[in-house]
């Protein structure tokens, strides 16, 4: 008994050193888990916090950069500009190509008039897009779908010239020793161009047969003929498909690629008493109407331009001059509404014009140009065929 007392007295010991130890224990882990409860704590606020901040901050560029797609889808350069500004986008030719390539829900008008403009940029940035097309082991039909799919053709003729000149040298470079030249791949585009309004348009009563559009595209590979077979197949892709234009409203690419409507404000000079007056301008079916105001239903002015001219000018009171003359020095035959409104003739010798900018003049002068020229696709393809044929006369 007195054993076992002492036992019990003995293992009571052991035992309360042993429970005191598991107590030790016991309170150093708690200990150990407050101070990790107040680290977790002191933490918190730091970390959660930095998780929406990101996400505010992706968000944010989201919302930035869907705001410069719509500002570009309305004003192509003021929404690369402030695209690039929010560093969204690199001001560097290959990047904004391939933006305007890749980029989804861009309209592909705006993408047209941006490729369009004319600076040393935009240019660069027309050939890095132009660049991005895979044209290798496609006929020239083919490689013209691809490209007209990809943005729309502006209005203007030389803007035209500038993206077909650029489509053309790109097509040879994928595809050389198809063509002789350059020249011959950009007139033969503009060939299927026409042949294309032609045959699909309901409006061209006289479709042109194989033999027809064989002959029209004689000697313009360096003064040799293109091979048949090359002809051939590329008319009987043009009239078994027409092609597909962006945002398409109608078949007719005559009226799709030359729509060279243009309105905006510019200082117009009075006829008999010099004075400049701002007025908006509408150009549209080869005539240039002004306004006193962007909402007024009726003009002031109209200016057919047929038989006009156009030019820049230098006026010693105002910048950025235009003018618009006859050619014959005649006096320019417009219409006018006096102030009662009375329609009189106008009393112009010339009209002269001021623009806001360099830049600005220049386009007037080019749209204005396009819609005087009667039909600019001739004008384009037959300076190129006297380019090509004087090249030829000259190495023989
Ligand atoms: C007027 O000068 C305005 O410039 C007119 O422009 C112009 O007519 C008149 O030319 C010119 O005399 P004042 O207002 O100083 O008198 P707008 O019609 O745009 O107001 P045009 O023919 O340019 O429209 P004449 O040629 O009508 O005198």
């Amino acid at each position: 008994m007195a054993i076992r007392r002492k036992d019990s007295f003995l293992w009571g010991k052991a035992g309360r050193r042993q429970a005191d130890a598991v107590d030790i224990h016991k309170f150093e882990l708690l200990d150990d888990i407050q101070k990790l409860r107040l680290e977790i704590n002191h933490i918190t606020p730091q970390i959660h916090p930095a998780e929406p901040k990101e996400q505010n901050k992706n968000d944010m560029r989201s919302r930035r950069f869907l705001r410069g797609k719509k500002k570009f889808n309305m004003a192509p350069k003021t929404g690369v500009q402030y695209l690039v500004e929010h560093e969204l986008l690199e001001w560097r030719a290959d990047s904004v190509a391939e933006f305007l390539y890749k980029e989804e829900g861009l309209n592909k008008t705006a993408i047209g008039n941006f490729l369009g403009e004319r600076d040393k940029m935009h240019l660069q940035v027309l050939k890095a897009f132009v660049c991005l097309h895979e044209f290798s082991d496609l006929n020239l039909v083919q490689a013209l779908r691809q490209f007209l799919w990809s943005f729309r053709l502006p209005g203007e003729a030389q803007k035209i010239d500038r993206m077909m000149e650029a489509f053309a040298s790109r097509y040879c470079e994928c595809n050389p020793g198809v063509f002789q030249s350059t020249d011959t791949c950009y007139i033969l585009s503009f060939a299927i161009i026409m042949l294309n309004t032609s045959l699909h348009n309901p409006n061209v009563k006289d479709k042109p047969s194989l033999q027809r559009f064989v002959a029209m595209n004689r000697g313009i590979n360096n003064g040799e003929d293109l091979p048949a077979e090359l002809l051939t197949k590329l008319y009987a892709s043009i009239r078994s498909e027409p092609f597909k234009i962006p945002e398409d409203d109608g078949n007719d690419l005559t009226l799709t690629f030359f729509n060279p409507d243009r309105e905006g404000w510019l200082l117009k000079m009075g006829g008999r008493v010099k004075t400049w007056k701002r007025r908006w301008f509408i150009l549209t079916d080869s005539c240039l109407y002004y306004f006193e105001y962007t909402t007024d239903k009726d003009p002031i002015g109209i200016i057919p331009l047929e038989n006009l001219s156009v030019r820049q000018l230098q006026d010693s009171g105002k910048p950025f001059c235009l003018e618009l003359y006859n050619c014959k020095g005649q006096k320019i035959k417009a219409c006018k509404t006096e102030n009662k409104g009375r329609v009189v003739q106008g009393k112009h010798q010339s009209y002269r014009l001021s623009a806001a900018g360099a830049a600005e003049r220049d386009d007037w002068i080019d749209a204005i140009r396009a819609s005087i020229t009667k039909d600019p696709f001739y004008d384009l393809v037959s300076l190129r065929k006297r380019k090509v044929i004087s090249n030829t006369s000259s190495k023989n």
